[in-house]
């Protein structure tokens, strides 16, 4: 990190008002699968699939918020940030994924908006964070356009219930991850690999993402505001040729624009049409699709970890890294940019963040963005004193903020910042194994820590910014 801590200091004040926050999502954080009439999603499924996961762990018990909501919710309270952004269970609230809701699952989430209401933090719900219900997926999983409308159907359910206490809205997170990830990479829930799937996948999940939100349009009142969540890797050309351009287009195409485009202008990028000529026509878009798809948004929500290096190359080289090359982008190399990285390896970038967001305020017509994750894995322990000291982590989350200032500065109308996460939990296929938190968990005793970095956010909250 001393590359980080070199940057230039100062204090750094925010828009008043600005949007502190922390984000989490339900099936890494709630555990009590079978609680509550709650059924199996895909990624319960997965997680107890032989090594799918690196520790061997899974989602069942998490953290356990399900039944200790109320001391999370005052943890939250004691940080003072105005936001708490987490998903709704789908599984929970339509054990089947489709018929009529489980009111015990919708009770839940009741109890947890009021829970939030009460200490002042508003809730901010996402809709689908990838617990698709397993059924649904036996049904042909996101391939299939029905789940698209039934995506809507839990939607409504979901709006009906919880849209008189709760105001912001977002659809989907990071759709790469439930169509390219879960579907070509096999890293993801239900670990498939077949791109043509994955194609598809991410078309239904844009096609739902349209469709809910018409639903929520129906219904709404003043005072609701409407989004998605989206993660962008921007894609830095890593080498001297036309071939290293050309793959570094590919990457960012299948990873960025397939995403953005659609949302943001209504059409597929015709680049990425041509690149996966060979695999689809894109005769699974049909008339009147896209239009769906594209609807007026009141926020964006952006996830930003770090950009990515490309060149051309050979995947099979040393170079390869398996987990970021996509659909239709078989022959580019993912290059270590050589900066300085977190506990997993990745790049600690925070210029890719200025970056990021002064390219979608030029390239797009943007809604109000919303960073709606940002965070790192650090190998975080309980010392001997009892405290975990996460320098480290507190050395990120600064750098970054400085970086979205500077997006800021950059006339970018940013509102607000959620750090990803306030509670260690189940990271994916990395399982307990990766430690995102502000709170440190012990899994076993289920011990809520708050970390160092837990009260160095709480006085940036504060004082609405960094200090010297
Ligand atoms: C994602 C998700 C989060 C992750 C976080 C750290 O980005 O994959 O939205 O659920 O836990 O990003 O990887």
């Amino acid at each position: 990190m001393n590359k980080e801590s070199a940057q230039p200091k100062g204090s750094v004040a925010f828009p008043e008002g600005f949007g502190w926050g922390t984000a989490t999502a339900s099936y890494q954080i709630e555990g009590a699968v079978t609680a509550g009439g709650r059924k199996s999603s895909i990624w319960d499924t997965f997680s107890h699939t032989a090594a799918k996961i690196r520790d061997g762990s899974n989602g069942d018990r998490a953290c356990d918020h399900y039944h200790r909501y109320l001391e999370d919710v005052d943890l939250l309270a004691g940080l003072g940030a105005p936001y708490y952004r987490f998903s709704l269970a789908w599984p929970r609230i339509q054990p089947d994924g489709v018929g009529k809701a489980n009111q015990e699952g919708l009770d839940f989430y009741k109890r947890l908006v009021e829970a939030l209401l009460v200490r002042g933090i508003t809730p901010w719900v996402t809709l689908y964070h990838w617990d698709l219900p397993q059924r649904l997926q036996d049904q042909g999983g996101w391939p299939s356009r029905e789940v698209a409308y039934r995506l809507a159907d839990y939607a409504e359910i979901a709006f009906k219930a919880l849209s008189g206490q709760v105001d912001h809205w977002t659809t989907l997170n990071e759709p790469i991850c439930s169509s390219l990830l879960s579907y070509a990479q096999g890293e993801h829930a239900p670990g498939h690999r077949d791109p043509l799937e994955a194609i598809r996948a991410a078309h239904h999940l844009l096609l739902g993402h349209g469709l809910a939100l018409e639903r929520w349009r129906h219904e709404q009142r003043d005072g609701h505001q409407f989004g998605i969540t989206i993660n962008l890797e921007p894609i830095v050309c890593a080498g001297p040729d036309e071939a290293d351009r050309d793959a570094a287009r590919r990457v960012d195409g299948i990873t960025n624009r397939l995403f953005l485009d659609p949302v943001l202008k209504g059409q597929y990028p015709s680049d990425v049409i041509s690149d996966l000529a060979p695999l689809t026509d894109f005769g699974h878009v049909f008339e009147g699709d896209l239009e769906v798809i594209r609807q007026p948004l009141d926020m964006f929500g952006l996830n930003y970890y770090h950009r990515n290096w490309i060149t051309a190359g050979d995947p099979r080289s040393d170079r390869f890294s398996p987990g970021t090359i996509r659909v239709g982008s078989a022959d580019s190399v993912v290059v270590d940019p050589g900066l300085p990285t977190t506990a997993l390896d990745w790049p600690i970038d925070p210029g890719g963040l200025t970056g990021v967001l002064t390219w979608l305020a030029e390239t797009y017509r943007m809604p109000p963005i919303w960073i709606t994750e940002s965070g790192s894995a650090w190998n975080d322990r309980v010392d001997g004193d009892g405290a975990v000291h996460d320098s480290d982590r507190i050395a990120y989350l600064d750098a970054h903020l400085r970086a979205a200032r500077a997006a800021i500065d950059a006339g970018v109308d940013l509102r607000g910042y959620f750090v990803w996460t306030s509670t260690d939990n189940f990271e994916w296929a990395l399982g307990e194994s990766a430690r995102f938190g502000l709170i440190y968990l012990d899994y076993e005793t289920q011990r809520r820590i708050p970390k160092d970095s837990y009260r160095w956010f709480r006085d940036v909250v504060a004082r609405n910014g960094l200090a010297d």
